[in-house]
């Protein structure tokens, strides 16, 4: 494997061992309700065979496929992608305060600490523009949430991960910053560049047969967290960046795109506050 462009094997596979390594909070389900959801998949399924009329080639490639997404480990990669948004969407039906989206396949716990005012963990030559992130924590009555976590992660300039690919060092571009007693962080990284879905996995490989494309827009991943309220996942986009109208992940909102401004030295500013709901 080269160092300089990392393979599925090093970013997506390595996914499946992340997703293992966290503790899920894994639904208790009755059969009832297995039975039911199952129902409706598999009808998904059997209703797709025939409209399209499947045929017996058709059927053994799909199997052949499906094998290798298990063997290379990209479950994950494939069903953050494909499926996770419409979970999201199920969920934001009972959600108010700042709009969520997906998690994907990159997030990892227990990053470094760091203060209201900071900057995120990279390298001396980070490549990429500055950009500054600033605003305020707030529950859904206005009020200011003082010690609130915001664990960020993010793509370098090259679209790529640290902790999925070999090159990069662990805890690059990622941090938990925790607001001061006015509810507010500052942090400073760099802009992302848009992701890439590796295309040397079954994933990529899918995408394209299909002739798809493989993009996800730039953007910074956000938990948002404080005790007593309900933990946000999101995404934060850029105005007027490649994809953004047509992200291979459909995780895109409008109310969750920035729109930064340069200042005299050239760095991006950006504000966004965020809006928790008690639980
Ligand atoms: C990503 O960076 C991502 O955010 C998602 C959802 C899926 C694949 C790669
Ligand atoms: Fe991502």
């Amino acid at each position: 494997m080269t160092t300089a462009s990392p393979t599925a094997a090093g970013s997506g596979a390595s996914a499946t061992q992340a997703f293992r390594a966290t503790r899920h909070d894994t639904a208790a389900v009755t059969a009832e309700r297995i039975s039911d959801v199952v129902s409706a998949v598999l009808a998904g399924v059997h209703n797709a065979i025939r409209e399209k009329k499947l045929t017996y080639p058709e059927f053994q490639a799909a199997k052949q496929w499906l094998i290798e997404v298990g063997e290379g480990g990209e479950w994950p990669l494939f069903l953050d992608v494909f499926v996770e948004h419409e979970v999201e969407h199920v969920a934001a039906e009972t959600q108010s305060g700042t709009k969520g989206s997906i998690l994907g396949p990159y997030y990892l716990p227990d990053q470094v600490r760091l203060p209201s005012v900071a900057t995120l963990p990279m390298r001396s030559d980070e490549k990429g523009t500055p950009l500054v992130l600033s605003g305020q924590v707030r529950d859904t009555e206005g009020k200011p949430l003082a010690g609130a976590e915001l664990d960020l992660w993010q793509a370098d300039g090259d679209g790529y991960y640290s902790g999925f690919a070999p090159h990069l060092p662990d805890g690059n571009l990622r941090g938990v910053i925790v607001t001061d007693d006015e509810g507010r962080f500052t942090v400073t990284t760099i802009r992302p560049a848009p992701y890439q879905i590796p295309t040397d996995g079954p994933t990529g490989k899918l995408i394209e047969a299909a002739g798809w494309h493989p993009w996800r827009p730039a953007h910074l991943h956000l938990l948002v967290r404080a005790p007593g309220h309900r933990k946000i996942t999101t995404q934060l986009y850029f105005q007027g960046g490649d994809w953004l109208d047509s992200d291979v992940a459909q995780a895109t909102k409008p109310e969750l795109v920035l729109n930064p401004q340069p200042g005299d030295d050239g760095t991006l500013h950006a504000e966004y506050d965020f809006v928790l709901e008690r639980d």
